[in-house]
């Protein structure tokens, strides 16, 4: 599928700033702990995308942003980066909701994955280099579904395909979730541990035989389309092969779908690790629940822009907050954010200001150590408070903000 424009990103030494030195570390939640990401000279990303029915809400918005920072702090150390993302443009939960509103599914999923591209655009997101849609890599899904069966990681339930978890050693070293934490949330987050004639309840869905009144697309296993998990892997396999630097998305993801999709990946190839780290972004909430389209209780990235927001002031709003943490959006927060956008773009249009190398050095000390954007935004706050006689300063500090911030001030 198209993917969305590209900003310019400035380069920091062009600027007259003097060059990074030091690793990027990231919590990653297959060790529980902080590790430094050691990509080759091409820094290697797959983020899992949407399920295009009710986009862009803010928690959405939270987690692309959050692999923006890794994109742009990767750049900075002078690492090409190859960036992928899918879209899950056909699955339960699109299909359910056309069904509820009469809308073709496809119409729904086109119409929001086009609003998710202005979105990402206006929050001056870095695009994926291949965004993939499910139903244009079914092809590549099958064949993964095929490499499993021939491996004998498969088996028949009703004319539908499961992945058996034990086809895989290392099934459950991604989330390191016991096997009674996993059973409730593999229940709550697409499984169907209950189903009859499955050998383990936390087996996966590979592949769904056709339902009436659903698509469907021609495979050796019969007409039926994707499970989810499958989807992910085999995107991610073909465009970045195995041990790629960093999988990443939200912390509802973590299990069942990045411990799935890991285990699908390492039984079909028979190499491992699926990804080098397993990162993932805190929960964004509203009024004491977590942002999410089965609760309806969504703040939308378009919404905001319509009445006004300066996308700047959103980035600068979702910024102040850890990307590990979950937190609640206020309106508070947007003032909080659009006031401080002004205090910058103020002092960045002064004729002069304190030096900028050492702000440069404070944001990507703060940025390289787990992405602490919260302080990287108070060592721009300090300079944009001093006075000072550097008429260099203001444009570089301009550089340091939309280079590793993206925010164009
Ligand atoms: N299509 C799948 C991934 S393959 C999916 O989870 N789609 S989604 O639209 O439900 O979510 C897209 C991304 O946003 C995921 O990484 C998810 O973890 C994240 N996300 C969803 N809700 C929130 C929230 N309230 N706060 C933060 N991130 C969220
Ligand atoms: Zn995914």
């Amino acid at each position: 599928m198209r993917s969305w424009p590209v900003p310019q990103v400035p380069s920091l030494s062009a600027a007259g700033l003097p060059a990074p030195g030091g690793r990027l570390r990231l919590h990653d939640t297959g060790t529980g702990s902080l590790r430094p990401t050691e990509p080759g000279e091409t820094a290697r990303m797959y983020v899992c995308g949407i399920t295009p029915y009710d986009a862009t809400h803010l928690g959405h918005a939270n987690t692309y942003l959050a692999f923006d920072l890794v994109n742009r702090v990767w750049r900075d150390l002078g690492h090409t980066v190859h960036y992928v993302q899918n879209a899950t443009d056909v699955d339960d939960p699109l299909l359910e909701r056309a069904q509820q509103t009469g809308e073709d599914w496809r119409e729904l999923a086109d119409r929001e994955i086009e609003l998710f591209r202005e979105d990402m655009t206006a929050l001056r997101i870095l695009p994926p280099d291949q965004y993939v849609g499910a139903v244009e890599a079914i092809p590549l899904i099958v064949r993964m579904v095929e490499k499993l069966r021939a491996r004998g990681a498969t088996y028949e339930v009703g004319g539908d395909l499961y992945f058996p978890v034990s086809a895989d050693p290392a099934f459950g070293e991604v989330s390191r979730l016991s096997r009674a934490e996993m059973a409730p949330l593999f229940a709550e987050r697409g499984g169907d541990p209950d189903r009859a004639g499955k050998k383990d309840p936390l087996d996966a869905l590979v592949w769904m035989a056709q339902r009436p009144g659903e698509p469907g697309w021609e495979s050796p296993f019969g007409t039926g389309r994707p499970g989810w998990h499958v989807e992910c892997s085999a995107i991610s396999v073909e465009y970045l092969g195995m041990g790629f630097d960093v999988e990443g998305g939200g912390s509802d993801l973590a299990f069942p779908h990045h411990e799935m999709g890991a285990s699908h990946a390492q039984a079909a190839t028979g190499e491992s690790p699926h990804a080098r780290a397993y990162v993932h972004a805190g929960m964004v909430g509203l009024d004491g629940e977590k942002m999410s389209k089965s609760r309806g209780n969504l703040v939308f990235v378009s919404r905001l822009r319509r009445g006004g927001a300066d996308p700047m002031a959103i980035r600068l709003a979702l910024l102040a907050h850890h990307y590990r943490s979950d937190w609640e959006w206020t309106g508070a927060g947007l003032e909080a954010a659009a006031a401080r956008l002004e205090r910058w773009r103020a002092a960045a249009a002064r004729p002069s200001g304190p030096a900028a190398a050492p702000v440069a050095a404070a944001v990507r000390g703060h940025l390289a150590e787990d992405l602490d954007a919260p302080a990287a935004l108070e060592a721009i706050d300090r300079w944009a408070a001093e006075p000072g006689d550097d008429t260099a300063a203001p444009g570089q500090v301009r550089a340091i903000a939309d280079a590793l911030l993206g925010v164009l001030l």
